[in-house]
């Protein structure tokens, strides 16, 4: 057993937070490549290990990024709330994520926790009260903190930070220290109005939180996160708002402040204590020693752009209020992007997790295995459709699922699915299992420390074991001159099978199923003694035992052909287009001409006759119009968007005195009019009114 091991054994029970996703939209790949698989990857392991876990969830109701897409969408916040928890709760189910439980902020436990919190703390002195000039907009009629209010960070000059924080650098902001702030309601520059509000003093903390987090964590915190939090305290702390004058969130539970409710960063942490007091009610345990007791440990998974919340804010709320434990750790992690540019909700630019369960129906696994693989642990990755095929084409089907079918088929064909027996074994078996007792070890120390991505390379590289141990010892060719021989290979190969269907359980909880039927093992439960655990693999040579008839091969995984990555790139593109047509530019008015500048082109309306795709170009039609005086031929570069056969007998607005010039040895004798659609295809200018005849002027 591994040191990292006897270390789990002061620790009584772990509660582990992921991030409350915000309900202003569904949840994405870069959320879960971020926060919910690496801490479901880890609660699972902990489980699996007989760890007392409450892994701890919801969704975060409250904020203005709610009210803003109420706005947008013309429906009202509670509205909004319904439709998107319903959906992120779903797509966490549907995809595996093993919650304990999953609240929401709006719920009366939270209301009720994050008020007395919030009391307490107020009863205690610890708040200070402040009435000061803030930003307001006179025409909404609404003060502008957070998201509301946008302009230049005074620490990078980003021109789009938010009123709480600049997603450049990183820093946390207030609203008032915007330079050229601009209302995101009406887009108008704030005037600024009196308003008493709450404050958390950070800055009496500042000293002791370096001294826990800078000088007690800084070999076991991840290096961004060190870096995040000591760039705050070496920048110097303040005081930091707790309420907001807002319509939507929970009311401030004192008196004199009507119309204002707890800031949205104020409450939501405190929704991972309130999820876990509704999970210990609902099973009849006892919530206090999850947050309360000295040898829990509380572990926050979470993304970079919530560091300061999770290291600062929350932290400072936690010792302030006095009675609870705090966080151990803080695996925070980097950005994932897409197809090379940052995901975006508000951009559509992201893949929906809702979507891709629709789009790879039972394919939970290879997201959760490409996202793992991939994680933006240490720094900014990227997710490409390419990637994502790759990984299951060519390591979960050519190496795990090619390793397995063969151990299943084999064994059916030779044995009937009855483990054989083995004989003598040799260096080559020897060291295979040896191997294979050394990998629970490492992949937990690799989960432990939470490196996921790591362990799920060394959990490949079992894969990888079991696949080249097969393909030198070569049964299928010994079976005819060796048969014993081929039992003890067999027996060998079994076992390797039988390790990664427990090992492979956090990772790919689906694949570890079907895995455990395929071999037969695992009906009981941990603890019962059929049961292979973790540590089992490490202890024991035969975790299959000779005799032991296992289940019909059955495939893992299967190939993911280009047309289904296809289809998933020409959705990015089409959202592309989409928001090339909402941001597109109108060109400036040009200057202006005199009525006898215009007067001297002559413009008619006529039709095409006859088009031709001219030779050895991409762009250009040859095309001959009747513009009713005679027939023109005219070159036009439209040929990317019309085929001739389309364009025949199409009405046209024409130019037909343009000085006539050679284009490719061919004479163009005008110009056809044309505009273009949002999504940049080209459309003609027809004539509305089918009486108009070819010829007719246009002035
Ligand atoms: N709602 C997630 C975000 O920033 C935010 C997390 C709250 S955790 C207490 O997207
Ligand atoms: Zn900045």
């Amino acid at each position: 057993m591994t040191e990292q091991n006897n270390s789990l054994h002061s620790i009584k029970r772990y509660t582990l937070t992921a991030a409350l996703p915000y309900t202003n939209g569904p949840v994405h790949i870069g959320h879960l490549a971020g926060v919910y698989v690496p801490a479901d990857i880890y609660a699972r392991y902990l489980r699996l290990n007989g760890k007392d876990v409450a892994f701890i969830c919801g969704s975060d109701e409250h904020g203005v990024p709610i009210t803003i897409r109420a706005k947008k969408e013309g429906i009202s916040p509670q509205e909004i709330v319904d439709k998107y928890h319903a959906i992120i709760k779903k797509s966490f189910e549907d995809f595996g994520i093993s919650f304990d439980n999953y609240s929401r902020t709006s719920s009366a436990i939270h209301h009720e926790t994050a008020s007395e919190f919030f009391k307490k703390l107020y009863d205690d002195g610890k708040f200070i009260e402040e009435t000061s000039e803030q930003l307001y907009d006179t025409e909404a009629k609404q003060f502008l903190a957070d998201r509301f209010v946008t302009g230049t960070c005074p620490k990078c000059g980003n021109e789009n930070a938010y009123g709480d924080q600049c997603e450049k650098c990183g820093s946390s902001l207030n609203a008032t220290d915007l330079i050229n702030p601009k209302s995101a309601i009406t887009g108008n520059t704030p005037s600024k109005k009196a308003t008493k509000h709450w404050y958390l003093p950070l800055q009496d903390y500042e000293i002791w939180l370096r001294k826990w987090i800078v000088e007690g964590h800084k070999n076991d915190w991840k290096t961004n996160v060190l870096g995040q939090v000591k760039s705050w305290l070496d920048d110097g702390l303040r005081p930091r708002a707790v309420t907001r004058d807002l319509d939507w969130g929970i009311p401030v539970p004192v008196k004199g402040a009507e119309g204002k409710v707890l800031y949205v960063w104020f409450d939501a942490p405190i929704g991972y204590i309130s999820s876990t007091k509704e999970w210990a009610k609902r099973t009849g345990k006892d919530w206090e020693p999850y947050w309360k007791s000295n040898d829990t440990k509380l572990v926050h998974f979470i993304g970079k752009d919530n560091i300061v919340f999770h290291c600062i804010i929350f932290p400072a709320m936690l010792k302030a209020e006095g009675s609870y434990i705090l966080p151990d750790n803080v695996p925070a992690n980097e950005f994932l992007n897409l197809e090379g540019e940052k995901i975006s909700t508000s951009k559509n630019w992201a893949v929906w997790l809702h979507e891709y369960l629709e789009d790879f129906p039972n394919k939970q696994d290879v997201l959760r295995y490409a996202l793992t693989a991939n994680a933006p642990e240490t720094k900014d990755n990227d997710f490409t459709w390419k990637d994502f095929q790759a990984r299951n084409n060519n390591e979960l089907v050519a190496i795990f699922g090619n390793f397995i079918n063969r151990v299943a088929v084999l064994t059916q064909k030779y044995y009937q699915g009855v483990v054989p027996q083995a004989h003598t074994f040799t260096d080559a078996d020897e060291n295979a299992l040896e191997q294979l007792q050394q990998f629970p070890a490492v992949i937990g120390n690799a989960i432990e420390r939470y490196r996921f991505r790591e362990a799920s390379q060394e959990l490949m590289n079992l894969a990888r074991l079991g696949n080249k141990y097969l393909a030198d010892a070569e049964p299928w060719i010994l079976i005819k001159t060796d048969a014993k021989r081929v039992e003890t290979i067999m027996f060998v190969a079994l076992q390797i099978a039988a390790g990664l269907a427990v090992l492979v359980a956090p990772f790919l909880p689906f694949t570890s199923v079907k895995l455990k039927k395929l071999l037969n093992i695992n009906p009981a439960k941990l603890g019962d003694s059929e049961f292979i655990t973790w540590n089992g693999i490490a202890e024991n040579q035969e975790l299959l035992k000779t005799g032991h008839q296992i289940g019909v091969p059955e495939l893992l995984f299967d190939k993911i052909e280009d047309e289904a990555v296809q289809k998933q790139l020409d959705k990015l593109d089409a959202t592309k287009k989409v928001n090339k047509s909402e941001n597109q530019v109108l060109e400036p008015q040009k200057a202006t001409v005199s009525f006898d500048d215009f007067a001297k082109l002559d413009l008619r309306v006529g039709t095409i006759l006859e088009a031709e795709k001219v030779a050895k170009t991409k762009k250009l039609l040859k095309l001959k119009v009747d513009v009713g005086l005679e027939i023109h031929t005219i070159i036009s570069g439209i040929a990317e968007n019309f085929t001739p056969e389309e364009v025949i007998g199409k009405r046209v607005s024409v130019l037909i005195n343009l000085a006539p010039r050679a284009i490719k040895g061919i004479e163009s004798q005008g110009m056809i009019l044309m505009t273009e659609t949002p999504n940049g295809t080209l459309a003609f200018i027809e004539p509305e009114n089918n009486a108009v005849e070819n010829g007719m002027k246009i002035s």
